[in-house]
């Protein structure tokens, strides 16, 4: 599988009068000039559809759509067509203008969007140029509908409009799956479970029974063995992914065939509850850091901590000897997240089990706005042994961009 297919696509529609700048808002997301942009109105004719990542709100189809006020015959089959596209958004992304009032047009569209309970986030756009925002700000409150201003042209507000999205989105997107969508009905994984002094005695640990029951709910077939059994688990089956806990990944990435994929339960989970791809580009930073540079460990909850605690202990002590010298560490915990995120060279963030999704992603979010990379426990430890390129061959999505 070599891309996320559609169906697991967070689908965004946007709506919104001609010139408001529908496109130019795609082109500011994406950070790229993928959709048509002119002083023209009606530029954009027809629904386009764009599959994109767009970190951190992860794989997306972004729909530009006609302008909603579109006149004459041509015109009225386009407002047609652009309306059809509801049938197929997961949310839609209102875009309006700075200092104009909702229209009758604009309202409809609100009112379908109520019946198919479709969530609505609105872009007030332009402020640039114009920044009354009363009278929208007052129509959209009275309608519950979020509303961020922002300005396509010079990149103002387009995290916080990220981040409305990623509150947003529908609560299915929440439930993303953890390995069984890398696998079809019928298809083999092995999962590797290391048996040592550290394993709770007569059971499995929490991530590994999940993934397993993923599988199952995904129809897929699940092996699962220790660390020195796992040539025998793949010989003489199609085996399609081993599953391992990183600690023993050199020993079974020697066992395993290179055409079969190979990646870690730490970095399935760092890929269901935030955005990989962010993440491992800010493992890749953890080579730029230089002895005195600071880093922000942020755990998400103010748990108990054990003696070699790993965001304590663990992970710093790995760093500063990868680096070869003393790094400033900083330790948040809880629900808030500091401020003063620029300040740091790198983001240390734990799993976030305590933390939906969402709340991940703004995380991420924010500490792209600040320019910070961000990284996660799972995956840091991936990139400082060295296993990230090959635990990420179940994405090459995400491994063609980091590794061209
Ligand atoms: N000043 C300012 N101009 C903007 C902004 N966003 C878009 N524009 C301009 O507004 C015009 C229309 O932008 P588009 O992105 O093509 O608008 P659209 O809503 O896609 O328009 P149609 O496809 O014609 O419906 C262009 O000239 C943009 O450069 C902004 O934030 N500030
Ligand atoms: S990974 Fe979970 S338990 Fe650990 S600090 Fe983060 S939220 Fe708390
Ligand atoms: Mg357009």
């Amino acid at each position: 599988m070599q891309t996320t297919p559609r169906g697991n696509r967070l689908h965004i529609a946007l709506f919104g009068r001609r010139n408001v700048g529908k496109s130019s808002i795609i082109n500011a997301i994406t950070g790229q000039d993928i959709a048509l942009v002119s002083p023209v109105p009606g530029t954009t004719t027809d629904p386009v559809f764009k599959a994109m990542e767009i970190p951190p709100l992860g794989p997306v189809v972004l729909i530009d759509t006609a302008g909603l006020d579109d006149e004459g015959s041509l015109g009225e089959l386009r407002v047609k067509r652009s309306r059809r596209v509801l049938q197929q958004a997961d949310m839609v992304l209102l875009v309006l203008e700075a200092g104009s009032a909702l229209t009758a047009q604009e309202r409809e569209l609100l009112e379908l969007c109520q019946e198919k309970k479709l969530p609505v986030v609105a872009a007030v756009n332009k402020i640039d140029k114009q920044n009354f925002l009363f009278t929208l700000e007052n129509q959209l409150k009275e309608l519950d509908i979020i509303a961020v201003p922002v300005s396509a042209l010079t990149g103002a507000g387009i995290t916080a409009l990220k981040i409305a999205l990623i509150r947003s989105a529908p609560k299915a997107w929440d439930d993303r799956p953890l390995a069984g969508d890398l696998l079809e009905p019928g298809d083999t994984a092995v999962l590797v479970v290391t048996i040592d002094a550290a394993a709770p005695k007569g059971r499995l640990i929490l991530p590994q029974v999940q993934t397993l029951r993923d599988l199952l709910d995904h129809d897929a077939i699940a092996i699962v063995c220790k660390e020195n059994k796992v040539k025998e688990a793949v010989h003489g089956q199609d085996v399609k992914i081993v599953i391992t806990d990183s600690q023993v990944f050199a020993q079974v990435e020697a066992q395993t065939p290179p055409d079969v994929l190979l990646t870690s339960f730490s970095i399935l989970f760092a890929r269901q509850k935030g955005d990989l791809l962010t993440l491992a580009a800010g493992a890749q930073a953890i080579d730029n850091l230089r002895p005195g540079d600071k880093v922000l460990v942020a755990e998400a909850c103010t748990h108990h901590r054990v003696e070699d605690d790993i965001g304590r202990v663990k992970l710093p002590r790995l760093l500063q000897q990868r680096v070869g010298g003393k790094l400033q560490f900083s330790f948040s915990s809880g629900t808030t997240f500091p401020e003063d995120l620029p300040a740091y060279n790198l983001i240390l963030h734990c799993g976030g089990c305590m933390i939906n999704r969402r709340a991940m992603l703004a995380r991420i979010a924010q500490a792209k706005e600040a320019g910070v990379p961000i990284v996660n426990y799972g995956v840091a430890i991936a990139h400082l042994l060295g296993i990230l390129p090959r635990a990420l061959s179940p994405f090459p999505e995400i491994g063609r961009k980091l590794f061209p």
